[in-house]
């Protein structure tokens, strides 16, 4: 027999139960599930396999926005979600004798990897909306792992739970006191974090984003800014930069070089991974036009170089589908004003459904390989 704070009859409320354990199980796989499919996508954009890179969708234009924006949506619900339904589980974590056979011993540690994995997963993923790293490890190598490690323990789990699921998943066999308020006030507070969140990214739920990390609507020239120029040093462009063009025929053009060229606007979104979004008109070169004008071959990829010495996200590949794309811009101007250094001065990428972290900023060099 236990003793202590542990011992038999501790967990005394009706609700550790499993009609409830069930339906909070479904509203969390569901959220972890769009996490999943959304941030594998996102994956899948920043670090295409070989093979894939070439057929990558330049379309929809805001394809990234919307997968991206469901994916830190999902993932923000999910954290009263995991909160209410380990609060519904966790006499069972606590069990006694911990192991009753080699099957009940592997079942629980399928549960204590589900739990980890999805505990670690969410709270990095939160963390890097406010870009926050607070340790040692890289964050989206560790977010990707960490995501199949969730998915494996939850299928392990929702095998093993099969029966149990089964029996409760259409309705409650026996009524409990104070479920059905319990389930609604874990409703009102996935919607809650959801409606003060989701606003960084849904136009029309902007007035309501107070709990973002961002408002998309504001910045210098009407956009946020993740990286600042004085962050990556580059808020002194050198006297004589210019364009790069390096392909089959390379040659270089300065910013007024680039002004004089034919000029196009259009209307795209800065999409970060972060989670927020906001559409800009972006005025610049084609730069299928200064493809062409290198010799490139049409399903040339392209490097594209910023000034920025280092970081992450100095260096950015454009495969050909959004090369080739009449909406993808080196950018001199946003909402009618030349940018400014945060924006990227003296030109940017800007490329139709495309990760934030891909719209490189400070360009100097575009390299057709
Ligand atoms: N060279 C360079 N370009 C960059 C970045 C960077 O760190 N370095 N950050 C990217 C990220 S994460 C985003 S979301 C967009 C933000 O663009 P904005 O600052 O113009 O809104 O720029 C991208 N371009
Ligand atoms: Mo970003």
């Amino acid at each position: 027999m236990r003793r202590g704070p542990l011992r038999e009859g501790t967990f005394d409320s009706p609700l550790h139960e499993p009609r409830t354990a069930v339906v909070l199980g479904r509203w969390l796989g569901a959220a972890l599930l769009t996490c999943f499919l959304t941030g594998l996508l996102s994956h899948l954009l920043q670090e295409p396999p070989a093979w894939l890179e070439g057929h990558l969708p330049s379309r929809p234009v805001n394809g990234y926005r919307v997968t991206q924006g469901l994916h830190v949506i999902a993932g923000t619900a999910a954290v009263p979600l995991l909160g209410a339904k380990l609060w519904t589980v966790y006499p069972k974590l606590f069990e006694w004798p911990p192991a009753r056979s080699l099957g009940h011993a592997l079942e629980r540690l399928g549960i204590a990897v589900l739990v980890a994995a999805t505990l670690l997963e969410l709270f990095t993923g939160l963390l890097n909306t406010l870009q926050w790293y607070p340790w040692p490890f890289p964050f989206r190598q560790t977010h990707f792992w960490l995501g199949w490690t969730a998915v494996g323990g939850l299928l392990l789990h929702l095998a093993v739970k099969a029966p149990v699921i089964a029996a409760h998943w259409w309705r409650a066999r026996v009524p409990v006191p104070g479920r059905r308020a319990f389930l609604t006030s874990v409703t009102v507070a996935a919607a809650a974090v959801t409606a003060t969140t989701a606003g960084q990214t849904v136009p029309w739920l902007r007035w309501s984003d107070l709990l973002a990390p961002r408002r998309p609507d504001l910045g210098t020239l009407g956009l946020p800014v993740n990286r600042t120029a004085a962050q990556a040093g580059t808020t002194t462009v050198p006297a004589d930069w210019r364009l790069t063009v390096a392909g089959p025929r390379p040659y270089r053009l300065s910013l007024d070089e680039l002004r004089a060229l034919p000029q196009h606007t259009v209307r795209l979104p800065i999409a970060c991974v972060e989670g927020w979004s906001a559409s800009a008109d972006w005025t610049g070169v084609r730069v299928r036009d200064l493809l062409e004008r290198a010799g490139a071959p049409a399903d040339a990829l392209v490097r594209v170089v910023s000034l920025e010495a280092e970081g992450p996200y100095a260096v950015s590949e454009l495969p050909a589908p959004y090369a080739r794309d009449g909406l993808t811009l080196l950018a001199l101007a946003v909402n009618g004003q030349p940018l400014n250094a945060d924006h990227g001065f003296p030109a940017r990428l800007i490329a139709p459904n495309r990760p934030g972290v891909l719209q490189t900023k400070w360009v100097a060099r575009l390299e057709v390989r």
